[in-house]
């Protein structure tokens, strides 16, 4: 059993703050068992972005999702149409919650992301320890490193956090 929360809030119709139990309880058609089928080096079970929208209704002014981890302050605003589809949240491994180490309890994942700081749907935005996913008509907050050196600093960071 696992406390954590995942928050949806802002433009939807209905705030939700999603246990584990949550999402592993979304229908067959919500879920993606075993990620590693679409990349080879990642692990784990997810659930479809789109139905934990659906769930809390997006309103149709909503363009932005903004992905908050409160963990380590890191922030990553995208269009919400690119990632409708095809984001994926991560929340199981071998039958528990994520562990931290591989970014839980609820790690965001889009498979064929651009690489790193290329594109507004980047490697970058595959935002790790998510506790509020928020709907906006406007970006949101965003601290994607930008430049080369500081994005090279994170990776390194990230490098000795990642399990051996
Ligand atoms: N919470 C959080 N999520 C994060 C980051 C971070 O520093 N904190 N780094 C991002 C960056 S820059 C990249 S490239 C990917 C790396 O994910 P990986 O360590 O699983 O390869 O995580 C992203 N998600
Ligand atoms: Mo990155």
């Amino acid at each position: 059993m696992s406390e954590s929360l995942l928050a949806v809030h802002g433009d939807v119709a209905r705030p939700l703050s999603l246990t584990y139990d949550d999402l592993a309880a979304l229908s067959a058609d919500a879920q993606v068992a075993d990620i590693s089928r679409l990349d080879a080096k990642r692990k784990g079970d997810a659930v479809k972005l789109d139905a934990v929208l659906k769930l809390a209704g997006v309103k149709p002014s909503a363009r932005y999702l903004t992905l908050h981890s409160s963990t380590d302050d890191f922030h990553a605003s995208i269009p919400l149409e690119v990632v409708r589809e095809r984001g994926l949240l991560v929340y199981r491994l071998e039958g528990e919650p994520l562990p931290v180490k591989a970014g839980g309890p609820f790690r965001f994942f889009i498979p064929d992301f651009a690489a790193c700081h290329t594109q507004e749907v980047d490697e970058c935005a595959n935002v790790k320890f998510v506790d509020l996913i928020e709907l906006s008509q406007e970006r949101g907050q965003d601290n994607r490193p930008s430049e080369e050196e500081e994005h090279a600093k994170l990776h390194e960071r990230q490098q000795g956090e990642r399990p051996a």
